[in-house]
């Protein structure tokens, strides 16, 4: 079980400490000790902007769309900027990534670079910030292949198992950064008045099973036949062939979601269905689902598109989208052996 901890003064292990320690034990190096703190100080200030809420002026659709097809808000908007602006000068990056723009971005000229590819989305579910629900920022990050140093969008096509660090910064009641460097998935939490944040959770750990479902129902009649039947028999219940009942939940908010499970178990789904399979899916590859499943994985469960481990699809393009699920291990294991049964049984 991870513990929870409430650390006192004496105690606490800020993010900063946590990155100086993983580096005297040469788990990450200066470089990538600057890229994550320099993360973490960008998302304090889209913390501060998505909590001002109505008062910032920041709510609501910016007038302009993105390479997704998806009318941007404004703090999605606002958040790219806080984080392109926090990275440009430190010398850590060969080039960035963003849900937001349509090819990856060059490190400015004036500014140094070094061997790092941040990917990130900047907002994600931020279709739920004008309603004052949980929204995230996720981010991923590779290394630049050997003599890169200003990266091309073909640089960034890594299978997921290439990643040397992932997180998310989930801004809720309270705003929680959640990293792994490849040892473990801990999680910090921001301590307002100090400005830092606070080692609160080490080593997370997802239960092996789960009674609890995460997928958005109103696409059923979407799904394919697999996807079909892995629901019906969850919602079967103890009746049926799953011989327990289910609970489901639904935020619509990716970060908000895989934090429930990371920190008490679940399965989150997000399949092909008839309105997306032609993209193939609906979640980012590079973005969402590959830095969530390193995540995950760390925190000993499990991450597929239903018919590959996630972290091993080989990328074709930096906005490739993917069927997901990810969650408790054995529960992935048992929507996986759906669609391996649905597979084996075609001509
Ligand atoms: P739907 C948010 O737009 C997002 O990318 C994820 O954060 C979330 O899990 C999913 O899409 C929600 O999709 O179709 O339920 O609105």
């Amino acid at each position: 079980m991870s513990a929870v901890l409430t650390p006192t003064p004496s105690s606490a292990i800020s993010l900063t400490r946590y990155l100086i320690e993983e580096q005297r034990a040469g788990r990450i190096n200066a470089d990538l000790r600057l890229l994550i703190e320099v993360v973490a100080r960008a998302c304090k200030s889209i913390s501060i902007a998505v909590g001002k809420g109505a008062l910032g002026g920041v709510l609501g659709d910016a007038g302009t769309g993105n390479i997704q097809g998806e009318a941007q808000k404004k703090l999605d908007v606002l958040s790219n900027e806080i984080l392109l602006e926090a990275n440009a000068w430190g010398g850590h990056l060969a080039g960035l990534a963003s849900e937001e723009m349509d090819t990856s971005h060059p490190i400015p000229d004036v500014y140094p670079r070094g061997n790092y590819l941040l990917l990130f989305d900047p907002l994600d579910g931020s279709s739920n910030i004008d309603v004052n629900i949980s929204v995230g920022t996720i981010f991923s990050v590779l290394r630049a292949p050997d003599g890169v140093s200003r990266a091309e969008d073909k640089d960034f096509l890594q299978a997921g198992t290439e990643q040397v660090c992932a997180g998310y910064t989930t801004y809720g009641p309270s705003t929680m950064l959640v990293l792994t460097i490849g040892h473990g998935t801990h999680a910090f939490t921001l301590d307002r008045e100090v400005g830092s944040f606070v080692l609160t959770t080490r080593d997370m750990r997802i239960p092996d099973d789960t009674k609890e479902f995460a997928v958005n129902m109103s696409n059923q009649r979407h799904w394919q036949p697999p996807m079909q039947r892995y629901v019906a028999d969850l919602l079967a219940g103890q009746e049926g062939p799953r011989g327990k009942d289910f609970n489901m939940r639904w935020v619509a908010s990716m970060v908000a979601d895989v934090h429930r499970i990371l920190t008490r178990g679940g399965i989150f789904s997000y399949p092909l269905d008839a309105k997306c399979a032609d993209k193939g899916g609906k979640l980012r590859l590079m973005y969402e689902a590959n830095p969530m499943a390193m995540l995950v994985e760390q925190a000993g469960g499990a991450a597929s598109t239903g018919r590959q481990r996630m972290l091993e699809v080989q990328p074709t393009g930096l906005h490739q989208r993917v069927p997901v699920f990810l969650g408790s291990k054995h529960e992935v294991e048992t929507a996986v052996r759906y669609h391996h049964e649905f597979d084996a049984e075609q001509p």
